[in-house]
């Protein structure tokens, strides 16, 4: 059958974002929306000989959530119908976004099509997500998210093919008009991978108490909370079935298409029932949950939540008691508005430590080039060389190796490295769902304000520098201008405000503030009262609540 040739005209609101293209789904239901998108990717990525998608691999798979199936059919059809050789999709269409970089860069895919909003919500109110990754395994750069923005404004026809849907949930290769189609396990690749890397031996004693221990002289015991979304198979193999913790570790960990009413973004106000479990009575030793599409990490201990910036410090300096890191670390990066923490760890062993802007794809070219090992994000977000992702699965067993190879409770480790390299007490505000001409105007304020900035004092705070990041990328060269408002005082603290690049409705305004205390007597304050001079700091420069008319912001990290 020869392919159908559909004409259509352009949307002009499928510019991707910080990871991808996210909307509503009722914005991507309308008729041709996928389809436009879709082949825009396509054409994109097509080309002549080695060079293009056309006779190649290309891995498909999401998290699960409401219009996932619907999305894949849509792509499967019009994968045949451009030429691509081969498609590897997760069965049930899944596939966690790391373990859809793994997969792509295990079977050599020319790339992966990645259905997700992350940690947006879901189900026919919530969002939906397409993101390309390329063949490294990573979120395609700017250079090529940028060109598809520019083919979906042009566009007038896509190819499909007219066939049924074919099974997603029986695993196996079939055929579809010249290309062949294999539903793949979703966990196995990613599972063997995990092993690869940590000491799961190691791993497993601890959960058996045995000569390691738990914390409370029993077994160590940990609870991880799925949200109900794409992690929940992955854990229950890895955490439950290959590191023998007890059935129950895995709270919430059946995959469902609105993740069953949870907002599957893992912080201290969404992951309430990890919480409640972490400061409940007799509180597990060790606690973590993940996102939508499994690439961010929450870590807790018995009432201690763990910024996801000290959680990448830490896993630096720990890292080498892991098999996949026992040869230590080339370098650490993290995102601009991440806290320094990390910095003084690649001080400490004496290796490069790289600022990127925020979004994972800045990763990618030092990754590959060799530069860095581990990665991380404020948001969450860590990961290593192992994929091309942030990973939230990994970063839980890199703590439960270390946690096991230490033999130590969490909280000791943790504060003994405060106590050799300082805190770096950290928070992040959001504003979520202000008006867009409103968080325009403050960020074009605040840029207009930079350069009589330096030198002025707001309340005790002197401004030593201010500018707005912009990032040239160490590899290609390439520049990011704009990529957030940094203003640092002169005792060392610093505000960055930036807005959001994933929100689907209204705009989403981040302020992140971070002050260093080397003193052990003053490392145990909490973060809110530690930081709240800065907090009304941040607030007098930006006008944030005089321009809002919100007092307090929507969630607290
Ligand atoms: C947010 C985070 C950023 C992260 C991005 C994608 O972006 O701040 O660090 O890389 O989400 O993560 P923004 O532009 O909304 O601040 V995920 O897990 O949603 O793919
Ligand atoms: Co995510």
């Amino acid at each position: 059958m020869a392919p159908v040739i559909v004409p259509t005209t352009p949307f002009n609101d499928q510019k991707p974002g910080t990871s991808g293209l996210r909307k509503k789904v009722t914005v991507y239901s309308q008729p041709h929306y996928v389809a436009n998108f879709i082949q825009s990717i396509f054409d994109v990525m097509s080309g002549s000989g080695d060079d293009g998608i056309q006779g190649q691999t290309v891995v498909v798979g999401g998290d699960g959530r409401f219009y996932n199936p619907e999305a894949i059919q849509i792509i499967v059809r019009m994968a045949a119908a451009n030429g691509i050789r081969r498609l590897l999709i997760g069965r049930g269409g899944i596939l966690s976004t790391p373990a859809a970089s793994h997969v792509i860069r295990k079977y050599k895919a020319f790339g992966g099509i990645i259905l997700s909003a992350s940690h947006n919500q879901g189900g026919p109110d919530g969002d939906f997500g397409i993101k390309y990754n390329t063949g490294n395994g990573g979120p395609a750069p700017e250079k090529i998210t940028d060109a598809i923005f520019k083919r979906t404004g042009e566009i007038t026809e896509y190819r499909t093919v007219e066939t049924p849907d074919i099974d997603l949930d029986r695993l196996g290769t079939s055929q579809l008009e010249g290309m062949t189609v294999e539903i793949i396990d979703p966990v196995a690749d990613y599972a063997e991978l995990m092993e690869s890397l940590f000491d799961f031996d190691q791993i497993r004693s601890l959960f058996r108490g045995g000569s390691q221990g738990g914390t409370q002289g029993g077994k160590f015991r940990m609870v991880f909370d799925a949200l109900s979304a794409v992690t929940g198979p992955y854990a229950t193999e890895i955490l439950e079935k290959r590191l023998g913790a007890p059935a129950g570790t895995v709270l919430n960990g059946t995959p469902l298409p609105d993740f069953g009413g949870h907002h599957p973004d893992p912080n201290p106000v969404h992951a309430h029932d990890l919480v409640a479990a972490m400061t409940g009575p007799n509180p597990p030793d060790f606690g973590a949950a993940s996102d939508g599409d499994g690439d961010r990490n929450m870590i807790m201990g018995p009432s201690l939540f763990i910024t996801p910036s000290d959680s990448l410090a830490l896993l630096a300096a720990n890292a080498h008691l892991a098999p996949g890191y026992a040869g230590g670390l080339r370098g650490i990066a993290r995102s601009m508005p991440t806290s320094r923490a990390a910095d003084r760890v690649a001080a400490k062993l004496g290796i490069p430590g790289f600022e990127t802007p925020t979004g994972w794809k800045f990763f990618g070219n030092l990754l590959d080039a060799g530069q860095a090992t581990l990665c991380g994000e404020e948001s969450a977000g860590t990961g290593s060389d192992h994929v091309r992702e942030k990973d939230g699965l990994w970063a839980v067993l890199l703590w439960l190796n270390i946690l096991a190879a230490r033999n130590q409770p969490i909280g000791e480790i943790v504060r003994q490295h405060w106590r050799e390299l300082g805190r770096d007490y950290y928070t992040r505000h959001d504003y979520e769902d202000i008006d867009n001409a409103t968080a325009d105007a403050m960020m074009a304020d605040l840029r207009a304000s930079l350069p009589t900035l330096p030198g002025t004092r707001i309340g005790d705070a002197e401004v030593k520098t201010a500018d707005d990041f912009e990032y040239r990328d160490p590899i290609d060269g390439s520049i990011s201008k704009r990529q957030g408002i940094r203003i640092s005082f002169a005792d060392g603290s610093r505000v960055v405000y930036r807005l959001s690049g994933t929100g689907t409705g209204g705009a989403t305004l981040r302020v992140y503030m971070e002050r260093y205390e080397p003193d052990p007597a003053k490392q145990e304050l909490d973060s809110q009262e530690a930081l709240a001079g800065l907090i009304a700091t941040a607030d007098a420069v930006a006008g944030i609540s005089k321009r809002t008319g919100r007092d307090k912001p929507s969630v607290i990290t």
